[in-house]
Protein backbone atom coordinates (compact mmCIF):
# COMPACT_ATOMS: atom_id res chain seq x y z
CA UNK A 1 0.00 0.00 0.00
CA UNK A 2 1.65 3.44 -1.07
CA UNK A 3 0.99 6.41 0.96
CA UNK A 4 -2.06 8.63 -0.10
CA UNK A 5 -0.98 12.09 -0.75
CA UNK A 6 -3.78 13.50 1.26
CA UNK A 7 -3.97 11.41 4.21
CA UNK A 8 0.13 12.12 4.56
CA UNK A 9 -0.59 15.92 4.36
CA UNK A 10 -3.66 15.61 7.04
CA UNK A 11 -1.36 14.22 9.17
CA UNK A 12 1.58 16.44 8.82
CA UNK A 13 -1.32 19.11 10.04
CA UNK A 14 -2.66 17.45 12.40
CA UNK A 15 0.95 17.24 13.91
CA UNK A 16 1.99 20.76 13.64
CA UNK A 17 -1.46 21.66 15.13
CA UNK A 18 -0.53 19.22 18.33
CA UNK A 19 3.21 20.51 18.67
CA UNK A 20 2.10 24.18 18.27
CA UNK A 21 0.21 23.47 21.49
CA UNK A 22 2.67 21.81 23.13
CA UNK A 23 4.93 24.98 22.77
CA UNK A 24 2.24 27.46 23.35
CA UNK A 25 1.24 25.88 26.48
CA UNK A 26 4.75 25.39 28.00
CA UNK A 27 4.91 27.55 30.68
CA UNK A 28 1.37 26.61 31.74
CA UNK A 29 1.09 24.54 35.51
CA UNK A 30 0.60 20.98 34.47
CA UNK A 31 -1.72 18.02 35.90
CA UNK A 32 1.12 15.27 36.68
CA UNK A 33 0.05 11.71 37.32
CA UNK A 34 1.75 8.77 38.18
CA UNK A 35 1.08 5.52 36.15
CA UNK A 36 3.04 2.81 37.48
CA UNK A 37 5.54 4.39 39.19
CA UNK A 38 7.18 7.78 39.55
CA UNK A 39 9.15 7.58 36.33
CA UNK A 40 5.99 6.63 34.13
CA UNK A 41 3.79 10.02 33.73
CA UNK A 42 1.27 11.27 32.40
CA UNK A 43 -0.07 14.62 32.09
CA UNK A 44 -2.97 16.48 30.60
CA UNK A 45 -1.70 17.77 27.60
CA UNK A 46 -0.80 13.52 26.66
CA UNK A 47 -4.44 13.12 27.20
CA UNK A 48 -5.29 16.69 25.20
CA UNK A 49 -3.13 16.05 22.56
CA UNK A 50 -3.97 11.97 21.80
CA UNK A 51 -7.93 13.29 21.87
CA UNK A 52 -7.31 15.98 19.40
CA UNK A 53 -5.04 13.56 17.02
CA UNK A 54 -8.26 10.82 17.50
CA UNK A 55 -10.90 13.33 16.76
CA UNK A 56 -9.51 13.87 13.60
CA UNK A 57 -8.67 10.62 12.55
CA UNK A 58 -12.26 9.62 13.83
CA UNK A 59 -13.36 12.39 11.20
CA UNK A 60 -11.76 11.94 8.29
CA UNK A 61 -11.41 7.83 8.52
CA UNK A 62 -13.69 6.48 10.34
CA UNK A 63 -13.07 2.80 9.25
CA UNK A 64 -9.62 2.97 10.21
CA UNK A 65 -8.54 1.88 13.75
CA UNK A 66 -6.09 3.76 16.34
CA UNK A 67 -3.43 2.28 18.36
CA UNK A 68 -2.57 4.77 21.35
CA UNK A 69 -0.77 5.33 24.34
CA UNK A 70 -3.42 6.84 27.26
CA UNK A 71 -6.14 4.85 25.97
CA UNK A 72 -8.54 6.88 23.95
CA UNK A 73 -8.12 4.51 20.93
CA UNK A 74 -9.77 0.97 20.10
CA UNK A 75 -9.37 -1.27 22.81
CA UNK A 76 -8.33 -4.01 20.81
CA UNK A 77 -6.73 -3.06 17.44
CA UNK A 78 -5.78 -5.59 15.12
CA UNK A 79 -3.39 -5.15 12.32
CA UNK A 80 -6.35 -5.65 9.63
CA UNK A 81 -6.63 -2.66 7.03
CA UNK A 82 -5.24 1.10 7.94
CA UNK A 83 -4.03 1.44 11.64
CA UNK A 84 -2.50 4.32 12.91
CA UNK A 85 -0.12 4.16 15.95
CA UNK A 86 -0.06 7.26 18.52
CA UNK A 87 2.27 8.00 21.26
CA UNK A 88 1.28 11.66 21.80
CA UNK A 89 4.11 12.94 23.86
CA UNK A 90 6.95 10.59 23.69
CA UNK A 91 9.24 11.31 26.63
CA UNK A 92 7.20 12.48 29.29
CA UNK A 93 9.52 12.60 31.81
CA UNK A 94 11.63 14.73 29.74
CA UNK A 95 8.36 17.25 29.18
CA UNK A 96 7.75 17.65 32.82
CA UNK A 97 11.30 17.70 34.06
CA UNK A 98 13.32 19.56 30.88
CA UNK A 99 10.59 20.92 28.88
CA UNK A 100 12.80 19.67 25.99
CA UNK A 101 13.80 16.23 24.60
CA UNK A 102 9.91 14.73 23.52
CA UNK A 103 8.45 13.74 20.53
CA UNK A 104 5.13 12.94 19.20
CA UNK A 105 5.01 9.84 17.27
CA UNK A 106 2.70 8.69 14.31
CA UNK A 107 3.10 5.02 12.78
CA UNK A 108 0.56 4.57 9.95
CA UNK A 109 -0.14 0.64 8.87
CA UNK A 110 -1.94 -0.94 6.16
CA UNK A 111 -2.63 -4.71 6.81
CA UNK A 112 0.37 -4.88 9.19
CA UNK A 113 2.66 -3.37 6.92
CA UNK A 114 4.80 0.16 7.74
CA UNK A 115 3.07 3.04 4.83
CA UNK A 116 4.52 5.67 6.98
CA UNK A 117 6.36 7.19 9.49
CA UNK A 118 6.14 10.91 11.66
CA UNK A 119 8.83 11.97 14.32
CA UNK A 120 8.00 15.45 15.56
CA UNK A 121 10.93 17.10 18.16
CA UNK A 122 8.63 19.61 19.30
CA UNK A 123 11.32 21.93 21.10
CA UNK A 124 13.54 21.65 17.51
CA UNK A 125 10.31 22.26 15.58
CA UNK A 126 12.09 19.26 13.60
CA UNK A 127 9.28 17.22 11.57
CA UNK A 128 10.82 13.65 10.25
CA UNK A 129 8.88 11.33 8.34
CA UNK A 130 9.51 8.17 5.92
CA UNK A 131 7.35 7.15 3.51
CA UNK A 132 7.67 3.79 2.30
CA UNK A 133 8.68 3.25 -1.30
CA UNK A 134 9.96 7.40 -1.31
CA UNK A 135 12.31 7.95 1.24
CA UNK A 136 13.19 10.08 4.27
CA UNK A 137 12.50 13.59 5.02
CA UNK A 138 13.54 16.43 7.79
CA UNK A 139 11.18 19.61 7.34
CA UNK A 140 10.36 18.39 3.59
CA UNK A 141 13.38 18.05 2.37
CA UNK A 142 15.47 14.95 1.58
CA UNK A 143 17.22 13.75 4.52
CA UNK A 144 20.83 12.63 4.00
CA UNK A 145 22.44 10.47 7.11
CA UNK A 146 25.62 10.73 8.06
CA UNK A 147 27.27 8.04 6.76
CA UNK A 148 28.31 4.51 8.96
CA UNK A 149 31.29 2.38 9.06
CA UNK A 150 31.02 0.65 11.78
CA UNK A 151 30.48 -0.20 15.22
CA UNK A 152 34.10 0.57 16.59
CA UNK A 153 33.59 4.18 14.39
CA UNK A 154 30.47 4.92 16.00
CA UNK A 155 28.63 6.19 18.77
CA UNK A 156 25.26 3.88 20.34
CA UNK A 157 22.29 4.69 22.21
CA UNK A 158 20.71 2.44 24.89
CA UNK A 159 18.40 2.70 27.78
CA UNK A 160 21.13 3.30 30.89
CA UNK A 161 19.58 -0.17 32.76
CA UNK A 162 20.64 -2.52 30.22
CA UNK A 163 24.41 -1.36 30.81
CA UNK A 164 23.80 -1.49 34.38
CA UNK A 165 22.32 -5.30 34.52
CA UNK A 166 24.47 -5.86 31.09
CA UNK A 167 21.66 -7.31 29.23
CA UNK A 168 21.83 -8.38 25.50
CA UNK A 169 25.62 -7.74 26.18
CA UNK A 170 25.13 -4.22 26.04
CA UNK A 171 28.34 -3.44 28.01
CA UNK A 172 30.36 -5.45 25.23
CA UNK A 173 28.26 -3.73 22.59
CA UNK A 174 29.43 -0.28 24.22
CA UNK A 175 33.29 -1.56 23.88
CA UNK A 176 32.80 -2.42 21.13
CA UNK A 177 32.02 1.55 19.91
CA UNK A 178 32.88 4.82 20.93
CA UNK A 179 30.45 5.69 23.78
CA UNK A 180 27.14 5.71 24.71
CA UNK A 181 24.56 8.84 24.58
CA UNK A 182 20.47 8.99 25.60
CA UNK A 183 17.95 11.24 25.17
CA UNK A 184 15.30 8.84 27.00
CA UNK A 185 12.36 9.16 24.35
CA UNK A 186 12.82 6.29 22.47
CA UNK A 187 11.83 8.52 18.94
CA UNK A 188 14.49 11.18 19.32
CA UNK A 189 16.68 8.24 19.92
CA UNK A 190 16.01 6.63 17.20
CA UNK A 191 16.41 9.91 15.32
CA UNK A 192 20.14 9.86 15.94
CA UNK A 193 20.14 6.53 14.24
CA UNK A 194 18.42 7.65 11.43
CA UNK A 195 20.28 10.72 10.98
CA UNK A 196 23.36 8.83 11.34
CA UNK A 197 24.81 10.19 14.42
CA UNK A 198 24.50 6.65 15.83
CA UNK A 199 24.87 2.85 14.69
CA UNK A 200 22.25 2.01 17.00
CA UNK A 201 19.48 2.17 19.58
CA UNK A 202 18.98 -0.68 22.08
CA UNK A 203 16.18 -0.59 24.50
CA UNK A 204 14.88 -3.74 26.73
CA UNK A 205 10.93 -2.48 26.91
CA UNK A 206 9.05 -0.23 23.94
CA UNK A 207 5.85 -0.27 23.41
CA UNK A 208 4.00 0.04 20.10
CA UNK A 209 3.68 3.10 20.14
CA UNK A 210 7.40 3.81 21.08
CA UNK A 211 8.46 2.23 17.69
CA UNK A 212 5.82 2.17 15.12
CA UNK A 213 6.59 5.47 14.04
CA UNK A 214 10.43 4.80 13.90
CA UNK A 215 9.78 1.16 12.16
CA UNK A 216 8.03 3.08 9.31
CA UNK A 217 10.73 5.34 8.94
CA UNK A 218 13.68 2.75 9.72
CA UNK A 219 11.79 0.75 6.67
CA UNK A 220 11.35 3.58 4.33
CA UNK A 221 15.17 3.67 5.08
CA UNK A 222 16.05 0.33 4.45
CA UNK A 223 17.60 0.32 8.14
CA UNK A 224 17.24 -2.54 10.70
CA UNK A 225 14.28 -2.83 13.15
CA UNK A 226 14.28 -5.95 14.87
CA UNK A 227 14.33 -7.51 18.57
CA UNK A 228 17.60 -8.24 20.01
CA UNK A 229 17.68 -11.31 18.64
CA UNK A 230 16.53 -10.57 15.25
CA UNK A 231 13.20 -11.26 14.94
CA UNK A 232 10.53 -9.35 13.56
CA UNK A 233 8.42 -6.83 15.62
CA UNK A 234 5.02 -7.96 16.82
CA UNK A 235 3.10 -4.59 15.89
CA UNK A 236 0.59 -4.85 19.12
CA UNK A 237 3.21 -5.98 21.75
CA UNK A 238 5.21 -4.96 24.18
CA UNK A 239 9.40 -5.88 22.90
CA UNK A 240 12.84 -5.33 23.27
CA UNK A 241 14.37 -3.25 20.56
CA UNK A 242 17.31 -3.01 18.44
CA UNK A 243 16.99 -0.39 15.53
CA UNK A 244 20.15 -0.47 14.10
CA UNK A 245 22.21 1.17 11.39
CA UNK A 246 21.99 -1.67 8.43
CA UNK A 247 26.11 -1.96 8.40
CA UNK A 248 25.99 -3.00 12.13
CA UNK A 249 23.20 -4.94 12.10
CA UNK A 250 24.52 -8.45 12.34
CA UNK A 251 28.11 -7.62 14.22
CA UNK A 252 25.33 -6.49 16.75
CA UNK A 253 23.18 -9.45 16.79
CA UNK A 254 26.59 -11.83 17.01
CA UNK A 255 28.16 -10.25 20.08
CA UNK A 256 24.12 -10.52 21.51
CA UNK A 257 24.02 -14.06 21.03
CA UNK A 258 27.65 -14.35 22.22
CA UNK A 259 26.40 -14.49 25.69
CA UNK A 260 26.12 -17.26 27.98
CA UNK A 261 23.08 -16.25 30.27
CA UNK A 262 20.01 -17.25 28.23
CA UNK A 263 18.08 -14.61 31.14
CA UNK A 264 19.98 -11.49 30.05
CA UNK A 265 18.90 -12.20 26.43
CA UNK A 266 14.72 -12.87 26.85
CA UNK A 267 13.32 -10.66 23.94
CA UNK A 268 10.01 -9.67 26.61
P1 LIG B 1 6.97 7.57 27.15
O1 LIG B 1 7.61 8.79 27.65
O2 LIG B 1 6.03 7.80 26.02
O3 LIG B 1 6.34 6.73 28.25
C1 LIG B 1 12.36 6.09 27.95
O4 LIG B 1 13.48 5.28 28.01
C2 LIG B 1 11.54 5.69 26.74
O5 LIG B 1 10.84 4.48 27.02
C3 LIG B 1 10.48 6.68 26.37
O6 LIG B 1 10.30 6.62 24.97
C4 LIG B 1 9.26 6.22 27.13
O7 LIG B 1 8.08 6.60 26.47
C5 LIG B 1 9.45 4.73 27.06
N1 LIG B 1 8.92 4.04 28.26
C6 LIG B 1 8.93 4.47 29.52
N2 LIG B 1 8.42 3.54 30.36
C7 LIG B 1 8.08 2.49 29.58
C8 LIG B 1 7.52 1.19 29.84
N3 LIG B 1 7.19 0.80 31.07
N4 LIG B 1 7.32 0.35 28.80
C9 LIG B 1 7.66 0.75 27.56
N5 LIG B 1 8.18 1.96 27.23
C10 LIG B 1 8.41 2.80 28.24
CA1 LIG C 1 3.96 8.72 25.72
Amino acid sequence: MTMNKQMHQRAIDWLNQAADLLRATLDSPLQVKQKQNARDLVTEMDCRIEDYLIQQIRHYYPNHQILSEEGQGDVFPNTEGYLWIIDPIDGTLNYVKEKNHFAILLGIYYNGKPVAGYIVDVMNEQLYYGIVGDGVYLNHQPLLPIQIASLETSLIHGNVHLFIHNRYQAREILNHSLGMRHYGAAGLDMISVIRGEAALYLSPRLQPWDFAAGLAIFTAMNYKMTTPTGQPLDLLKRQAVLACHPAVHSQVLDIIQSTDSEANNNDN
